[in-house]
């Protein structure tokens, strides 16, 4: 990749690319909204990735509500593209400091 996270941060274009791709690999049944099952599959894979616990249901719960901002009980695009801004935000402050 050669675009650099600000760069990516910067353009609406980049970002929307960036979580495209995210997306996509989430919602494997291709409805174009992640549940609860994409939810919980990707956040068992982090934690195995990571060597933590995996997660409880409470926890994809948790995910889930913070991140279904109109609360219909699955994620869509715009709402996981706030996901993955914050955590580039959160890599940016990262490297400047
Ligand atoms: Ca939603």
């Amino acid at each position: 990749m050669s675009a650099t996270v600000k760069q990516i941060l910067a353009s609406e274009e980049k970002l929307n690319d960036v979580a495209r791709a995210a997306f996509d690999s989430v919602n494997t049944n291709k409805t174009g909204e992640i549940n609860y099952s994409e939810l919980e599959a990707v956040m068992i894979q982090v934690s195995k990735d990571l060597g933590t616990k995996p997660p409880t249901s409470e926890d994809v719960s948790e995910v889930l509500n913070h991140l279904d901002t109109n609360k219909d009980g699955v994620i869509s695009f715009d709402e996981f593209k706030v996901l993955i801004k914050d955590v580039l935000n959160a890599m940016v402050k990262k490297l400047d400091n």
